[in-house]
């Protein structure tokens, strides 16, 4: 039979409609050798020109040819998507310039994020009136990161995240609301940001003077009771009591718990009261999570998606150092199969799933997976060479710093998704967020002595972690050094801030946290 005749046969008897032409793998054109891409304007739905205030930093290193010219390979199934993902390819690639990389302009992103601290919002924010505290964090630790002093902002934080706490326990997202995890995991992580910059430099008395008005206010005992109400019996949680279920819920009520400074017996609770362990199934939660493609789904079954991603690495590496927490939960080979596709060329960013568009928020929710990842493969590696090994970047630092600078800084301040996309808050944080894993080496260190607090804590896996301005190469295979990727950040103006890479507030933050709690437990 003549594969036609198959082919009619098999489409007759299973009805199935094959495509006339087959899917063909189309070669797209190239630009010349030395050739420079066109600059997008402003009709052509996109770039702007220039793209934000003209400040160009010296030349950067010449941009690989994979980022300036479409894929070898185009899939020519033509959906909304697709079309989308062509047109994006193309308005990014023309927005690189091959000699001059624009620097950060941190005065206007400063200006855009103070705006609605000094100023307030307008009307048109009432509609985030149940995500009060998460506009206070995206706001306060993104200018953390470009370097600004937000102690300032400590007391009217703490006046404005009292009212959200619930007489029950836990916290709403906005005054008199019913309570949330995610509003619980924003106000805690606002109030480590804004008591950390307040109490910097103070003598110590004075220190724990700051955290006793952010903290002692807190009832940790209903919160507790409330976080074992959304805790369900498979191990995951919910994010409210009748709310949805997903790994963000847990990974919010962890984070939670973590900074709050609760021990094993307070997470083990009484039994006589009916208490499950509050950490029973949860990794194993986690782990079912992982889908066919390698990443993480919001709950078992669901697509794999570089939000939740984020969520379950950094939610196991609280609860077990890194190369045990993950590779004893998670299939890391495919894991790092999928987190690699999630980078794109020409683009530099990260896609969020499959088949979708690069997003800056994004460089957190994936780019913050890197440093975990690459703990684990480096302790692994060590383990198994018996010397120090640093296996090096499974990803491109330098095209994520390029998507970011080039297409993810609004002309007006504040940073975004993509060119022709409006800046905002959230996009403001997780790009800034993402630039910072890209410029800072973050690893695991578990070579010092723990605060006795900290010793206690079910999470103090998660409070090794340190960072370097440098960026290791890759060790060879007995250990020698690799020395250091140069060219991250050609102007120290740009660099960002470090954060700690499971709490996503700045790194130290999560320390003087506990030393309070040291106190306060001592005094209490
Ligand atoms: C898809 O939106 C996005 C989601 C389904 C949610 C992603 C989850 C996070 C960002 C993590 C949140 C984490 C915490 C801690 C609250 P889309 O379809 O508009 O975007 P896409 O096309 O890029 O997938
Ligand atoms: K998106
Ligand atoms: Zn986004």
């Amino acid at each position: 039979m003549t594969y036609q005749r198959r082919v009619a046969n098999s489409k007759a008897k299973r009805k199935v409609a094959f495509p006339k032409v087959w899917p063909t793998m189309v070669q797209v054109e190239l630009l010349d050798e030395g050739e420079q891409p066109q600059r997008a304007t402003r009709d052509e739905g996109g770039a702007e020109e220039p793209p934000h205030h003209g400040f160009y930093q010296m030349a950067h290193e010449r941009v690989p040819a994979m980022h300036l010219n479409l894929p070898f390979i185009l899939d020519d199934l033509k959906t909304e998507t697709s079309q989308k993902q062509l047109s994006t390819a193309r308005n990014i690639m023309k927005s690189v310039n091959q000699q001059f990389l624009p620097s950060l302009d941190k005065a206007t992103h400063i200006e855009f994020l103070l705006s609605p601290l000094d100023e307030g919002l307008s009307g048109g924010f009432v509609g985030l009136d149940a995500s009060r505290p998460w506009l206070l964090y995206w706001c306060t630790n993104a200018l953390s990161l470009l370097g600004e002093d937000v102690g300032i902002y400590n007391d009217r934080v703490i006046s404005s995240l009292k009212p959200l706490q619930h007489p029950g326990g836990g916290f709403g997202g906005g005054n008199g609301q019913a309570p949330h995890v995610a509003a619980a995991y924003a106000s805690i992580l606002t109030l480590a940001i804004t008591s950390y910059h307040a109490s910097r430099g103070l003598p110590e008395n004075e220190r724990l003077a700051v955290y006793a008005d952010s903290f002692a206010w807190i009832d940790r005992g209903k919160l507790l009771q409330w976080i074992r109400k959304i805790k369900l019996p498979s191990g995951g949680f919910k994010v409210n009591e009748g709310g949805e279920e997903d790994v963000r819920a847990g990974y919010c009520a962890l984070v939670v718990l973590a900074l709050l400074g609760y021990d094993d017996e307070d997470l083990r609770g009484d039994p006589s009261l009916g208490d499950l362990p509050l950490l029973g199934g949860v990794a194993e939660y986690f782990k079912s999570c992982q889908t066919w493609e390698g990443g993480v789904g919001a709950k078992p079954h669901a697509e794999a998606h570089g939000g939740y991603a984020f969520c379950v690495l950094a939610a196991l590496c609280l609860l077990g150092d890194p190369e045990e927490a993950l590779s004893k939960n998670l299939d890391l080979n495919r894991l790092v199969s999928w987190l690699s596709a999630r980078q794109y060329a020409p683009e530099g960013g990260f896609s969020g799933r499959t088949n979708k568009l690069v997003d800056g928020c994004y460089s957190t929710w994936v780019g913050g997976c890197w440093s975990l990842v690459e703990a684990a493969a480096n302790a692994a590696e060590s383990r198994k060479m018996s010397t120090r090994i640093n296996v090096g970047d499974l990803w491109s630092r330098k095209a994520l710093i390029r998507y970011i600078l080039t297409c993810c800084q609004g002309p007006n301040g504040g940073l975004r998704d993509k060119p022709g996309m409006r800046p905002d808050y959230y996009h403001s944080n997780y790009v800034l967020l993402g630039l910072s894993a890209a410029q800072h080496y973050y690893y695991y260190d578990d070579s010092f002595a723990q605060s006795p607090v900290i010793t206690k804590s079910p999470f103090r896996h998660g409070y090794r972690w340190k960072s370097s301005k440098n960026v290791p190469k890759p060790t060879g295979n007995d250990g020698a050094g690799g020395g250091w990727l140069e060219g991250l950040v050609s102007d120290e103006g740009d660099r960002v801030g470090v954060q700690h890479p499971l709490f996503n507030i700045p790194l130290g933050a999560e320390t003087q946290l506990q030393s309070w709690w040291e106190w306060y437990n001592d005094v209490g």
